[in-house]
């Protein structure tokens, strides 16, 4: 059994700007993870091997980055029972919408959790990560709740410096 929980995936080298900030997340709650470029339209077969043998090997959720056509995270979740969260990378050409509708528009029956374009995508893709491991897990609850509340006790109540 692995001890790695969740799985960062990403399309191409390029993604990795965007989804280091899952990474740093799951980082900072102590969640176990790895991090791989596997394309579904490069790498087919790795793509394959992944995700068919995610739940195998001990992961519990996956996280998925991609931009433009963006299938890997639907293409993941159709291959695992395993959650898929999909973060919507920035693309050059339409910003990231292309890659937000072709994640999010998954036909019933194979679900992707998505989440916002680009950076605020990944970091929640970790959180959200966080929130369903810790379902199971109350040590990782109370440090996604220590998160939470040093969150709110830095947001100031005042605009002045
Ligand atoms: C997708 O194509 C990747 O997810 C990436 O966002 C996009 C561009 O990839 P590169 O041409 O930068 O490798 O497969």
């Amino acid at each position: 059994m692995s001890a790695i929980d969740v799985g960062i995936i990403m399309g191409s080298r390029s993604d990795w700007e965007t989804m280091r900030h899952a990474a740093e997340t799951l980082e900072a709650l102590g969640v176990a993870h790895e991090c791989k470029v596997v394309s579904a339209h490069r790498t087919p077969q790795r793509l394959y091997d992944y995700a068919s043998g995610a739940a195998a090997r001990g992961l519990k959720v996956i996280i998925a980055g991609a931009g433009g056509a963006a299938h890997l995270p639907g293409m993941a979740a159709a291959m695992t029972r395993l959650p898929v969260l999909g973060v919507p990378v920035e693309s050059k050409a339409l910003k990231g919408m292309d890659s937000l509708l072709s994640i999010v528009q998954m036909p019933g029956g194979i679900p992707v959790g998505t989440l916002a374009i680009g950076k605020p995508g990944a970091i929640n893709a970790g959180l959200l990560a966080a929130a369903i491991l810790a379902t199971g897990d109350d040590a990782l609850a109370q440090r996604l709740d220590d998160w939470r509340a040093r969150q709110t006790q830095s947001v100031a109540d005042t605009v002045e410096d």
